[in-house]
């Protein structure tokens, strides 16, 4: 089946492809990597007790720390001669999580990004510049083979180096973005700061992931650039980006290609699955992978799905933009208060800048929370560029008034100077979380 037919399958084509390949990827693991087999063992499932997709529950699940576990090759189902390509993700603690890849799980990838390319308002003609970095992580090369695949001209241009960057852009016109989106944020920034009109350029729609990000974000990036903005959804341990994309028809919600990955949306407590449009735990097996096929691996990331018709005419499941991780989830004073909530709303205030950091240190047993931002560099101009100005200090308690009525906590806000929060290249660093260093000095 092509895949522009695969993505308007109907659900009865849809299911009968995902059992097949959840069968054949069962059976794959089962014979291959002695960590299911012995997993499968204890919970006495054999691969011919998957007869229905709903019999998925009888798997086990996989996490981050068995990838850990395993490093860096034993999760392969293949012979490391089978492999062409490796990546790794960077642990924040211990070692990186590994992942392998045989020449079809690059084709079966490639297609994935050639479809989101697709999806996001791309085609064949167009050249595509690829902000995402290149190397271990899989946002550059990833987007790479299925820019090519589609048949753009593919600009490897990776992240950083932001005025060569610009140069190019103006030079070489390309039509399609991608990169994180408080990397490509960045570059419109240098732009106006060069005195250029980042919504000059030739770019009409952009590709953005890797990270959270809201829909004033969205916003944000639509209206300085002058693009459509579109999600994309990925990780290295399920495949990397392409895992899942929004429609540029309806942004609303991004298309999972069912036909390589199988959702489930569990409670992260008891395990169980959620009802449709539901926030829970993203999970994700693979059903076409062959180096490294993975069965039912807890993401970490939260949100919801919805089998809701799609105005793009893809018949495929939809799941929300990742609302929070639940191990970045902040419990502040006993609210539930994730980064990306926080994101939303302070994007809402005109006249600071889509830049924050969450700096979390210890009052004795209290959390206390610091929210930096940035003035926008008019409003700062404006207020003889003094952080002590009253105008500054009004604009500080705006914020905290908003964080305190939508978000339900009271954070010290601290409004600083433009171009004062660390700018990444990659993905943005939100949270500077000091408690732990602090309970081991207290
Ligand atoms: O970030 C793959 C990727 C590259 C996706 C380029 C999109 C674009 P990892 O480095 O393994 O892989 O990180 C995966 O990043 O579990 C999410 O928490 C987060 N993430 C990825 N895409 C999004 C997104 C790549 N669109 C982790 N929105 C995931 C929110 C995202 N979070």
């Amino acid at each position: 089946m092509s895949y522009q037919r695969v993505e308007t399958a109907s659900r009865e084509e849809l299911s009968a492809i995902q059992l097949n390949r959840l069968q054949e990827t069962v059976e794959r693991v089962y014979e291959n990597v002695p960590f299911y087999k012995q997993k499968f063992d204890e919970l006495n499932v054999k691969p011919e007790d998957i007869k229905s997709l709903d019999d998925i529950r009888k798997l086990p699940f996989t996490q981050k720390h068995h990838l850990r576990e395993n490093y860096p090759f034993q999760l392969f189902a293949v012979p490391q001669e089978d492999i062409v390509r490796l990546h790794a993700s960077s642990g924040t603690s211990g070692k990186p999580t590994v992942v392998g890849y045989t020449e079809n799980d690059i084709n079966h990838w490639a297609e994935c990004i050639a479809r989101a390319i697709v999806a996001a308002g791309g085609k064949k003609s167009d050249i595509f510049h690829n902000a995402y970095g290149y190397g271990l992580f899989t946002g550059g090369l990833g987007l790479h083979v299925g820019a090519e695949k589609l048949g753009c001209a593919t600009v490897p241009i990776s992240a950083g180096n932001t005025e060569r960057q610009i140069s190019i852009i103006e030079d070489f016109k390309p039509r399609g973005i991608g990169g994180t989106p408080s990397y490509v944020l960045n570059i419109a920034e240098k732009m106006e700061e060069m005195g250029k009109n980042p919504a000059d350029t030739s770019l009409e729609y952009g590709i953005f992931g890797a990270e959270p990000w809201s829909e004033t974000m969205r916003e944000r990036l639509e209206e300085k650039l002058g693009i459509k903005a579109v999600d994309i959804y990925g990780l290295s341990e399920v495949m990397g980006p392409g895992v899942a994309i929004e429609c540029h028809e309806a942004q609303h919600g991004l298309h999972v290609q069912e036909d390589h990955f199988f959702i489930e949306v569990i409670d992260p407590d008891t395990l169980e699955p959620v009802p449709e449009g539901e926030d829970g735990e993203l999970v994700f097996t693979s059903l076409t992978k062959e180096a490294l096929p993975i069965i039912r691996y807890r993401t970490g990331d939260l949100g919801a799905i919805t089998r809701e018709k799609c105005k793009c005419g893809r018949t495929t499941v939809r799941m929300s933009r990742v609302k929070g991780r639940i191990d970045d989830m902040l419990i502040i004073r006993g609210v539930n208060v994730f980064p990306s909530e926080i994101e939303r709303y302070l994007l809402q205030i005109k006249e600071i800048v889509p830049h924050y950091q969450i700096h979390l240190t210890q009052n004795g047993t209290m959390d206390s929370v610091e929210l930096h931002v940035e003035a926008d560099e008019e409003y700062y101009n404006a207020c003889n560029k003094d952080t002590n100005h009253p105008r500054i200090k009004e604009l500080a308690k705006k914020v905290q008034h908003s964080m305190k009525s939508n978000c339900l906590v009271t954070m010290n806000v601290k409004v600083l100077e433009p171009k004062s929060i660390p700018r990444s290249q990659g993905k943005a660093v939100r949270i500077v979380d000091r408690r732990n260093e602090e309970a081991a000095l207290n």
